[in-house]
C-alpha cells in the first residue's frame, strides 16, 4: 500500500513537472498580415492580454460553462492584424476560415480555461475558440459551430 502510494506520488510529480516545464512552450502561432509577419506566443504572453470570462452553453458539452481567456480582437489588434479572414488550424489538423468581422461584431474569445481549470490538450485544449452563443441568437447556427475550433494552434491572417 505504501509502495503504491509512493509510486503514485512519483507519477504525479512527473506530471506536475511536465506541466511546469511546458508553461513556456509556444501554444499559438500567428502568421500572415500582422506587423511582424509572424508571432509565436506562449501561455505567459497570452495571459497578459486582458482576461475575459464568458458563460455559455456549447454544442459539445452539457449545460453551460464558464470560459476564461482573451478576446480574439484584442489579440489581433495587439499584433496589428489587417485583413478580411483568419484561417484557424488545430492540433488535429482541422482548418476553418473565419471572417474577421466576427471578432468586431461579437465578443469571441480564445479560452484557456473552462470552469476555472486549464483546458487540456486531450480535451479541447490548450486553446478553444468560444463564441458568445447564449448571448446572441444569430450565433446559434451551424455556420458558427464550425468556427469553434478546439485544440487551436495556429492563426493565419489574410
Ligand atoms: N479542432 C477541431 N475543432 C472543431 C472540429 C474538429 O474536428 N476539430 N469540428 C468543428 C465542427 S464541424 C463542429 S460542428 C463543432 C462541433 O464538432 P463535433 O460535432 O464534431 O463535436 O466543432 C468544430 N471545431
Ligand atoms: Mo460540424
Amino acid at each position: 500500500m505504501l509502495k503504491r502510494t509512493a509510486r503514485m506520488v512519483a507519477a504525479l510529480m512527473l506530471i506536475g513537472g511536465g506541466a511546469l516545464a511546458g508553461q513556456d512552450d509556444i501554444i499559438l502561432d500567428v502568421t500572415g498580415d500582422i506587423t511582424d509577419g509572424t508571432a509565436k506566443l506562449d501561455r505567459e504572453a497570452l495571459q497578459k492580454l486582458p482576461q475575459v470570462t464568458l458563460e455559455t452553453s456549447t454544442v459539445v458539452t452539457d449545460g453551460t460553462h464558464s470560459f476564461t481567456g482573451f478576446l480574439m480582437r484584442d489579440l489581433l489588434d495587439r499584433l496589428g492584424a489587417q485583413g478580411e479572414l483568419v484561417i484557424a488550424s488545430a492540433l488535429n489538423d482541422y482548418v476553418v476560415e473565419i471572417p474577421m468581422s466576427d471578432f468586431s461584431e461579437f465578443d469571441v474569445i480564445v479560452a484557456y480555461r473552462m470552469d476555472g481549470k486549464p483546458l487540456q490538450r486531450d480535451d479541447k485544449g490548450p486553446l478553444w475558440i468560444v463564441y458568445p452563443r447564449d448571448q446572441h441568437e444569430a450565433l446559434q447556427d451551424i455556420r458558427y459551430d464550425y468556427r469553434w475550433v478546439w485544440q487551436l494552434s495556429r492563426l493565419e491572417v489574410q
